[in-house]
């Protein structure tokens, strides 16, 4: 007997971004490139999470890879491999990791290259010595037009999430999720380990508009905002109607549960962390474009943390991102 799923068609994330192209003639084929040079880098990424979490849990097992070195630390290898993947796709001009101080241009200004790619390329490493779901985010930005050569890379870099053409972000858990959107609609797809291709389970993704469930480490309370401290003890009373608490300290598995079933995730202002702890750029600006495309919202505590003006490459900010509802309530806590 033959299941739904049985007879779905196959539809690979490469035929996907082609399929988008075609409705979207002003897409051109330079983001399906990008895309899929991040697909194949989270296809090798995940192969490596796969194995390194057993040589973390069992101490170091002298594991070589190929070349006969040792294995690295992971969030190296993984912001290796993003850079080996990308930057020979000759539109891509500049790089900017969580891993790296500086961009990384692999265009000269002879042939400047069109995208800035950003990325965080292993988010929340530490929990792999236990085991516990990691992730990667990316952001795609278009070189500015209206700055000068003598300008260098800062201003193609520093621009708000609102100028984003593409973002999105790999959950490696129980399954390798990838999710990602041009702008129109959020596309999430699952590594299939049989044929190593991600194969699409969901074509635009929406948010719950509500969601009894907020996660945030409630260890900081005391050095919360005074109205992120009312909204959680709100949530707390039998009035709420009662909420439940998830957090499990991996920014893309915390947002990625909250994307599928609503709820509100926080990440406010601390006394360790004033401005926030999570990074503007690679990490809120690209979850931020996702989870309103998807009908979500997402703030800086202030306003819609899209339309900050980034002021550092590695700039800090403030996260409530979430089911629209529970923003709004949030916020309405903190007015
Ligand atoms: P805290 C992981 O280190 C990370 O950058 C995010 O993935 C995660 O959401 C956050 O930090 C957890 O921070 O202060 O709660 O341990």
């Amino acid at each position: 007997m033959t299941t739904e799923a049985m007879t779905r068609p196959i539809v690979t994330i490469v035929q996907h971004i082609r399929e988008q192209q075609r409705a979207f003639p002003t897409a051109t084929g330079d983001l399906s490139w990008i895309l899929s040079g991040i697909a194949l880098a989270t296809r090798i990424i995940q192969s490596y999470v796969r194995c390194a979490g057993i040589v973390d849990v069992l101490g170091s097992l002298g594991k070589e890879n190929v070349q006969g070195e040792l294995v690295q630390k992971l969030d190296i290898v993984a912001n290796e491999t993003i850079l080996r993947c990308l930057a020979y796709r000759d539109i891509v001009g500049i790089m900017v990791s969580e891993e790296d101080d500086e961009p990384t241009i692999v265009k000269s200004p002879a042939e400047p290259g069109k995208y800035t790619v950003l990325f965080d390329p292993l988010d929340g490493s530490s929990n792999i010595d236990v085991n516990v779901s990691i992730g990667t985010i990316f952001s795609v930005l278009r070189y500015r037009d209206d700055v000068p050569e003598s300008e260098g890379a800062l201003p193609h870099c520093l621009q708000p999430g609102v100028q984003q053409v593409a973002a999105g972000y790999v959950v490696y858990g129980s399954s390798t999720v990838l999710a990602y959107t041009t702008g129109n609609g959020v596309h999430m797809f699952t590594l299939d380990p049989s044929i190593g291709a991600y194969v699409l389970h969901t074509d635009g993704v929406r948010m719950p508009d509500t969601g009894k469930m907020y996660s945030v480490n409630e260890a900081y309370l005391d050095s919360f905002p005074q109205g992120v401290r009312d909204y959680l003890a709100w949530a707390k009373t039998e009035e709420s109607g009662g909420y439940g608490l998830r957090y499990i300290g991996s920014l893309v598995s915390d947002f990625h549960r909250t994307l599928l079933k609503g709820g509100v995730f926080l990440y406010p202002p601390t006394a360790k962390n004033p401005g926030g702890k999570l990074r503007l750029l690679y990490e809120a600006n690209p979850l931020g474009f996702i989870a309103e495309q998807a009908g979500g919202a997402a703030m800086d505590f202030k306003g819609r943390v899209l339309e900050r003006q980034p002021d550092s490459l590695h700039a800090r900010t403030p996260l409530l991102i979430g089911s629209k509802s529970e923003v709004d309530r949030v916020m309405e806590f903190m007015r």
